[in-house]
């Protein structure tokens, strides 16, 4: 059953992905014969250009789990990946033909399953990509999937997104989803690092998110995150920093049902506001 596709924020073009491939879960097999050449040749300049970026910049999770990912002269294979990545935390990456519903998305991800989008961008686009690529997916995602505090925190994440989906607060928990796992900072013994994927996946916001003095950096509150706005297609002007995994799982924990009924009362943040 061929499944609708999802654009993500207002893009007019019309999405990358074949969902022609996708089953009813929206999963597709990853068809290791589609990449080309040119396709692992990005995939190795991508990762090559990042990780010599990452000391200094990367929390030491990220570190220590991306040599998981295998090889990085070629795009890896999904399966490979999950060899070690299920016996780590019990996750799995499964392939997807880019973005997908909330539902599908949080199902999976309560699953202990995350998308990993199937194809890679040209290289023209290896500068910016406004579309999650398999490299924003993987290299910025799955590293922290072996991290077992980061694992639960991302199935939690996942179920609560069932429940926001049933309250219509989907918006609210996915300004959340933005402002921890896509752009998340944390502080560790040796200086502020990141943990965000949409951070780790990209060589200037990775330098401007850590270094830089413009953004204004706050102490994650949810409830402060669910009133405010975030731009898809700049840098962020405002990033939330924990100091540890455990708090991020321990403030994301609660039933949010109550404070998303007060946040709805509230006025939103835009998002380089002081709020
Ligand atoms: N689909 N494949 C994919 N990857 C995502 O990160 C993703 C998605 N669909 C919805 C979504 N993210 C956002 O709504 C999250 O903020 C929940
Ligand atoms: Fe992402």
């Amino acid at each position: 059953m061929a499944v609708e596709p999802v654009v993500y924020g207002a893009s007019e073009r019309p999405p990358r992905g074949d969902y022609a491939r996708a089953g009813a879960d929206y999963t597709c097999p990853q068809d290791y014969s589609r990449y080309t050449e040119a396709d692992h040749d990005t995939y190795r300049r991508l990762y090559e250009r990042q990780v010599a970026l990452l000391p200094g910049r990367a929390c030491k999770e990220f570190i220590a789990g991306l040599p998981s990912l295998g090889p990085s002269h070629h795009i890896p294979r999904f399966e490979q990946v999950n060899e070690g990545l299920v016996k780590a935390t019990g996750w799995e990456i499964v392939g997807v033909p880019g973005l997908i519903p909330e539902v599908p998305f949080f199902t999976l991800l309560a699953n202990r399953k995350f998308p990993v989008t199937d194809w890679i961008r040209t290289p023209e686009e290896f500068d910016y990509i406004v579309e999650p690529d398999i490299f924003h997916d993987l290299f910025g995602h799955v590293p922290l999937l072996y991290d077992p505090v980061f694992a639960d925190h991302m199935q939690e994440y996942g179920k609560g997104g069932l429940k926001a989906h049933r309250l219509g607060a989907c918006e609210l928990l996915s300004r959340l989803y933005w402002y921890t796992i896509e752009f998340g900072l944390i502080r560790q013994k040796d200086g502020l690092r990141a943990y965000g994927a949409g951070i780790l996946s990209s060589p200037g916001e990775l330098q401007h998110a850590v270094e830089s003095s413009e953004p204004q950096r706050l102490p994650l509150d949810v409830e402060r995150v669910m009133r405010t706005r975030y731009k898809i297609d700049s840098y962020q002007q405002t990033y939330f920093v924990i100091d540890s995994f455990q708090e991020l799982f321990d403030k994301t924990a609660p039933d949010f049902t109550p404070i998303y009924e007060r946040v709805k009362g509230l006025p939103e943040i835009a998002a380089g506001d002081a709020g």
